[in-house]
């Protein structure tokens, strides 16, 4: 059993990040049941929502002549272009119904600024804006983190850089994560995170 000043967070399990959707994760369906397994071993449990607004920045359709996964400069350096996803308020930015989130404490949404795309739980791609959840764990006496859910390479790989780089102790839950991979993402995301003293291990271990 984790230790009460252990938080399990969820990312970006949404319907639009899962199969069928406008920015699936292929097979990333297969993290539900890992996670829901998880959740009673947990005293506390936060979500993280992507939820951009239709004009958002990272939106390929909002760049004539672009398309997704082209990068574009941004006034914070690169910004890998997506298709539409995680609109504020629609269907595609809920959470998958099969994943039970009834004792989650917190839902931290994230890039719902126009111009500044947020991958990390933590902090936007600005990597100065931040979202207020290091000083929520702070103030709640939380120590350690548990991370699962979409994507291994983005929004997972970046709340976790930055869960160990806060201090926190940071465990990353591998089979209750799934990734996106462009041009081996998922390796590079591995190694930042080992060499930050992340422990990646598995959603029976924790
Ligand atoms: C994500 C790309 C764009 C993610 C969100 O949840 O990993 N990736 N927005
Ligand atoms: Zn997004």
């Amino acid at each position: 059993m984790p230790a009460s000043d252990t938080v399990l967070m969820v990312i970006d399990v949404q319907i639009d990040f899962l199969p069928g959707g406008p920015l699936a994760v292929k097979d990333g369906d297969a993290v539900i049941a890992p996670i829901n397994k998880m959740m009673p071993r947990f005293s506390n449990i936060i979500a993280a929502q992507d939820w951009h607004p239709a004009d958002h920045f990272s939106f390929a359709a909002n760049h004539p002549g672009k398309s997704p996964f082209d990068v574009v400069e941004s006034s914070y350096g690169p910004q890998t272009l997506w298709p539409v996803h995680a609109v504020q308020g629609t269907p595609g930015a809920d959470f998958h119904p099969d994943l039970d989130l009834s004792r989650a404490e917190l839902v931290v949404r994230k890039g719902f600024r126009r111009d500044i795309d947020s991958y990390s739980a933590f902090y936007e791609n600005d990597r100065t804006t931040p979202t207020g959840l290091a000083g929520y764990l702070r103030e709640r006496g939380f120590k350690r983190v548990v991370i699962t859910g979409l994507a291994t390479d983005y929004c997972v790989g970046f709340s976790t850089l930055d869960a160990a780089k806060l201090g926190f102790e940071t465990h990353l839950a591998l089979d209750a994560c799934w990734g996106i991979d462009i041009d081996g993402s998922i390796g590079k995301m591995l190694d930042q995170m080992a060499a930050l003293g992340v422990t990646i291990t598995n959603s029976e271990a924790v």
